[in-house]
């Protein structure tokens, strides 16, 4: 059972550090400079009730965040202990001249090999919000991602009421195979690759699925007649998801580290890779029930993927003095959300055409408004024919070899 909670900032090293440099220079200079190491190693982890060995950072799955605040200066030590050849990608951030700490290996650098070490080294500047880390090769972001949390400069509020807590709601995808082993059979053969076991919230699967293990299963914990701020990430690998919480409102503040336009919403979209912020305004008493934060993907295409539903629970706290009372052991009822049917594309169309821009004065929306060229666009996906005396399994048996744009 995970219960996975932001400590409310500032913190009080962050202030400290931040008062020392202050009184040192004369023009206030408030950024300061963050030590992280991540140490990528094997791990046991248990899911499914099955326990398999997979690469980590430190240990941890899903892993550790990294906070910082806008203008801050990141260090990130990568120590590879794996057989594995590593990179890790700052998902989102801009690298404004810093381009060579991106992470996307063969891209802007080479992987890290076994036993080596690299230090990541970025200002993060013009940005905040919720962005990710996660590995950028292979398929080994199928263990290896966390959140990347940047709080506003310091005594700068967030456009939207302050909320009492802070919480990372990641969705990932657990399979009980190698992940390097599915991906390298897809590539060998050409079809599409093997689908996940679960999806996961938080790395749990939660109780809809084949194991009713207790420590299965994301639990938050909540206090009523507050507001909670959900800091979500979709690092499943391929699958756009569905998101809702049983008898709750959300309401979208942030979407990939940019503030919009605040709206309510019951259900939302949330594709692989983005990151969207929504305060959840909890019921004003202890509602004497238990509901579920359910995520199940959107589907339109053809080809396999996981049809399966991923469950957290949303509890609340109850008050001190009656947790004495006879009736505080007794089974509260848990309330399922309903969530769009797989392929409900008017939902997407009329859920993503809500999305704007919050253009305060603080922050505009300073776009072109006059259109001084047209593109045209094509989507393809290539394949190579089959080579002879092999069996492939890609469209029309062919091999899917590429993805155009
Ligand atoms: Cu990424």
């Amino acid at each position: 059972m995970g219960v996975y909670l932001l400590p409310s900032p500032p913190s009080l090293a962050v202030v400290f550090i931040s008062f020392v440099t202050l009184s040192v220079h004369p023009e206030p200079a408030l950024a300061i400079t963050r030590h992280y190491k991540f140490d990528v190693v094997l791990q046991n982890v248990t899911r499914l009730c099955k326990t398999r060995s997979k690469v980590t950072v430190n240990g941890k799955f899903p892993g550790p965040r990294i906070v910082a605040r806008e203008g801050d200066h990141l260090l990130i030590k990568v120590v590879n202990h794996v057989q594995n050849n590593i990179s890790i990608h700052w998902h989102g951030i801009r690298q404004l001249r810093s381009g060579w700490a991106d992470g996307t290996a063969y891209i802007t650098q080479c992987p890290i090999r076994t036993g080596q070490s690299y230090v990541y080294n970025y200002t993060i500047v013009g940005q905040r919000g919720t962005l990710w880390w996660h590995a950028h090769i292979s398929w080994l972001r199928a263990t290896l991602y966390g959140p990347l949390i940047i709080l506003p400069k310091l005594g700068t509020p967030y456009p939207f009421p302050k909320p009492h807590r802070e919480v990372p709601l990641i969705f990932g995808e657990w399979f009980n195979a190698d992940p390097e082993a599915i991906i390298n059979q897809a590539m060998q053969t050409g079809g599409g690759p093997n689908v996940s076991d679960a999806y996961t919230i938080n790395g749990f699967p939660g109780p809809l699925y084949n194991c009713l293990a207790k420590k299965n299963t994301f639990m938050l914990k909540v206090k009523a007649g507050e507001t909670y701020l959900l800091r979500m990430i979709n690092a499943a690998l391929n699958e756009e998801l569905f998101f809702s919480i049983a008898k709750h409102t959300l309401t979208v503040v942030e979407v990939d580290a940019v503030y919009v336009k605040p709206f309510d919403t019951e259900t939302l979209l949330i594709a692989p890779g983005q990151t969207t912020n929504v305060l959840l305004k909890t019921k004003p008493r202890h509602p004497n029930a238990k509901f579920f934060m359910s995520a199940r993907p959107y589907v339109t295409g053809q080809g396999t993927f996981d049809n399966s539903t991923v469950a957290g629970i949303l509890e609340y706290e109850v008050a001190r003095k009656t947790i004495q009372s006879s009736h505080s052991h007794k089974k509260l009822p848990i309330y399922k959300p309903n969530l769009p049917p797989i392929n409900d594309t008017s939902f997407v169309t009329n859920f993503t055409s809500k999305l704007r821009s919050l253009a305060s004065a603080e922050f505009p929306a300073n776009v072109p408004l006059k259109v001084e060229s047209h593109f045209f666009f094509t989507v393809g996906l290539g394949t190579n024919p089959c080579s002879k005396n092999k069996t492939c399994q890609g469209s029309e048996w062919n091999k899917v070899c590429s993805f155009s744009q």
